[in-house]
């Protein structure tokens, strides 16, 4: 695993084109908080070695280490940085319907978007062996839904950016890399851009593959 910037309290085992490595990456730089990125190497298997079971049973990326907590699931960790380190309260609100709203982009974020919008890039970029129709089809009908609902409002929440925009962003910025345009969606780019010019935003690199 190679660590690509200085020793950090805060460590995030990762990789670069993965959107859900992407989301808390882009949710630590739009706290401010300094982290160490550590690179984990999938293709040659570095995410079964034991060492990094140990800290993610699935041998999933991402993987956030700070301090004694070590923490897998990229909807997990934005929790846990927004609830440790968000003093303000903005990114992760108790109010009962802001807070089922979150949950609710969260759930879609480890579900639908996964299925649909990560899944097809999958399939495009690196090759997985994925039923491309169904995950585009997925794709369709959460690119329809989260349009409708951004016509109406900024950010999930309205006004105000919360984890769950962090969330979604990430796949949906990157879908074109999948075969699915975004062209049709004025609401979503208009979000896109939002959350693009956010202080300390960082984009997720476009793949140096071309989707085919
Ligand atoms: N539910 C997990 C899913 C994470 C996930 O699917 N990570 C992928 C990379 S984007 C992974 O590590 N896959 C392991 C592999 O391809 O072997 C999360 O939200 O963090």
């Amino acid at each position: 695993m190679n660590a690509q910037s200085s020793s950090s309290a805060i460590q995030l085992y990762g990789v670069v084109l993965s959107g859900h490595t992407h989301r808390v990456q882009l949710f630590l730089n739009l706290l401010g908080l300094p982290f160490e990125f550590i690179n984990v190497n999938l293709a040659s298997g570095e995410n079964h070695s034991a060492a990094f079971l140990a800290m993610s049973p699935f041998g999933e990326v991402p993987v956030l280490r700070d301090g004694d907590v070590v923490l897998t699931d990229s909807s997990a960790i934005l929790v846990y940085l927004a609830s440790r380190y968000d003093r303000s309260g903005r990114w992760l609100p108790r109010d009962p319907v802001a807070a089922a709203t979150v949950q609710r982009w969260l759930s879609n974020a480890s579900g639908k978007i996964a299925y649909g919008p990560c899944a097809v890039r999958l399939v495009k970029l690196f090759g997985k062996s994925l039923d491309y129709d169904t995950a585009a089809a997925i794709s369709l009908r959460v690119l329809a839904a989260m349009e409708l609902e951004l016509s109406e409002k900024k950010f999930a929440l309205g006004d105000q950016v919360s984890i769950a925009d962090v969330a979604a962003f990430s796949y949906i910025e990157h879908v074109p890399e999948g075969g699915i345009s975004l062209a049709p969606y004025p609401h979503i780019r208009a979000w896109l851009d939002r959350v693009s010019a956010l202080p300390g935003f960082v984009a997720m690199p476009a793949s140096a593959r071309p989707a085919a």
